[in-house]
């Protein structure tokens, strides 16, 4: 089984299937393209039907789409338990993964995903403007807050134990601490802060962030 990935460092739709791939312990291999560069362009032509990455290629099929090798990975690997086990929790963690993987188009938009900026005071990121971000922004910490406190009570996660909303959402951690987006400044009471460290240190993320860094 291979997975085939966009440059770490600036793919946050590979990030997510990466994740739910090792959360299922799967025995797979990566092949990242540099789809910036003509030759890396070239190769994803000969191999995604879609133009785009991430794709898994297995049983002799080529998936696209980082929801739909998310869900391949939750029927292959049910062990894995990737989506929540109550029911309303996972009607709602569907949601949210559907809200994220369609929607937040400022949030996309204007917070791409990137090296990490670690500076602070003058030299900090500037914090990032456009229309629709402010929107976005408390969208998505009211999302985070209310699924956190219903769900929340059994681990750090959006619904308590990890689940595949968590790998969706990843992205979107790396990108509040690239600009230093205060969630306080969007209705945050502290629960969606921690959310956002939690995923930042989920043990596969930090070794995803290891390779992209290299
Ligand atoms: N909805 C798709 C989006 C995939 C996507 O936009 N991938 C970007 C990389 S992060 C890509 O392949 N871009 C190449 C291009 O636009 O030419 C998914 O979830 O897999």
């Amino acid at each position: 089984m291979e997975l085939i990935i966009g440059p770490r460092l600036y793919s946050t739709w590979s990030l997510r299937p990466w994740l739910v791939l090792k959360r299922c312990g799967a025995d797979f291999t990566v092949r990242e393209i540099d789809i910036y560069s003509p030759d890396g362009r070239a190769e994803m032509a000969g191999l995604s039907p879609s133009g785009l990455v991430p794709l898994l290629r297995v049983d002799g099929e080529t998936i696209w789409d980082s929801l739909a090798i998310s869900v391949w990975c939750a029927e292959r690997y049910p062990q894995a338990r990737l989506w929540p086990t109550d029911p309303h929790a996972r009607w709602l963690a569907r949601s949210a993964t559907c809200e994220m993987h369609g929607g937040f188009t400022a949030l996309r938009t204007h917070c791409g995903m990137g090296p990490d900026h670690t500076m602070v005071g003058p030299d900090r990121c500037p914090p990032p403007t456009g229309e629709g971000l402010d929107r976005d922004l408390r969208r998505m910490v009211s999302l985070w807050t209310e699924m956190r406190v219903r769900f929340g009570a059994d681990g750090p996660y959006l619904f308590g134990e990890w689940s595949i909303a968590d790998a969706f959402f990843t992205p979107v951690a790396t990108r509040f601490r690239h600009f230093q987006i205060d969630l306080a400044d969007y209705g945050d009471d502290g629960t969606a802060a921690a959310y956002r460290d939690a995923l930042l240190a989920q043990p596969d993320f930090l070794e995803w962030s290891k390779e992209a860094l290299r």
